[in-house]
């Protein structure tokens, strides 16, 4: 399928959808978030898949909004529509992805474009990569998922502040607050990505995915709750081929060959 704003390619079980508007600094217009819903929901059907990256092509990594079409018209926009049908669709299709999400982030992440990757489950930056809430420079508030993703990364009281300054932080300062989880030099992003996004894809996906479902579900359950849920997971995670796979090649001193089944 031909996009007009994203790239999509395959490569050994790993996708890449990159955004691909790099004179707007990939920001995002209507066309985007279509064409990223439609991506997703393919990546989502394809048993081939076993990672997703989500990457950005020139200088900046996503400036959310397209402001300039959001004071085209003459209407005034409407941001609940927008963000219903626009971008909180993306965003939950990246979160309930069955297989790990990695974003690559090469330069600036601002606004809804920093939601974007943080909806992803890692985040690796090349050096120069910074980031901006934006949000509030426009007097608006953090959207796309960042108000729920944001105080669970770096807490409540520092949330706060990113949101109410907009400053940029740094791809340092992202690393030390846990806003990325690996930070390399420009020069060497994208062979970090690929060869990280490779070493998921060859994990136990389907462990990975239950794993995920049950942090998550831990960050709102009391331990009884939890205890029970994990006793769930766990019984069909026990289930699985690659737990077979994983305690066979255990016992026979190999490396496991998983296939996500
Ligand atoms: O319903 C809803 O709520 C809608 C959803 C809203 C969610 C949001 O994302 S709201 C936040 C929107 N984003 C912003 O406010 C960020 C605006 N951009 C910036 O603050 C800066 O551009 C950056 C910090 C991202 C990068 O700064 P810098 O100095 O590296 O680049 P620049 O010179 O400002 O921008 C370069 C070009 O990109 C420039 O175009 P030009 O002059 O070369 O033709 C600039 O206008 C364009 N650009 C940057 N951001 C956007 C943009 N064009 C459209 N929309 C943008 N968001």
């Amino acid at each position: 399928m031909a996009y007009e704003t994203i790239l999509v390619s395959d490569v050994e079980g790993v996708r890449t959808i990159t955004l691909n508007r790099p004179k707007e600094l990939n920001a995002a217009d209507h066309r985007l978030t279509r064409e990223l819903r439609k991506a997703l929901k393919e990546t989502a059907r394809d048993k081939t898949v076993r990672c997703l990256v989500l990457a950005a092509a020139g200088r900046a990594f996503c400036a959310g909004q397209d402001l300039k079409e959001a004071t085209a018209g003459e209407e005034p926009f409407d941001f609940s529509r927008r963000l219903r049908e626009g971008y909180n669709p993306v965003i939950l299709q990246l979160q309930s992805l069955a297989v790990p999400t990695l974003a690559s982030i090469n330069g600036v992440a601002a606004g809804a474009g920093w939601s974007l990757a943080l909806a992803c489950d890692l985040r690796i930056a090349s050096s120069r990569a910074r980031f901006v809430s934006a949000f509030s420079s426009i007097g608006l508030i953090p959207d796309s998922g960042m108000t729920w993703t944001l105080p669970r990364l770096v807490g409540y009281a520092r949330a706060l502040e990113i949101t109410w300054s907009s400053d940029a932080i740094s791809a340092e300062t992202a690393l030390q607050w846990g806003l990325i989880h690996r930070m390399v030099e420009p020069d060497a992003l994208c062979d970090a990505t690929a060869q990280w996004a490779l070493r998921l894809a060859r994990g136990p996906t389907r462990g990975y995915a239950l794993a995920k479902r049950a942090l998550i579900a831990g960050l709102d359950a009391d331990l009884e709750t939890q205890l029970e849920y994990e006793a769930v997971l766990q019984g069909i995670a026990g289930q699985t081929r690659d737990y077979e796979k994983g305690v066979s090649a255990f016992i026979h001193k190999r490396q496991p060959e998983f296939t996500g089944e």
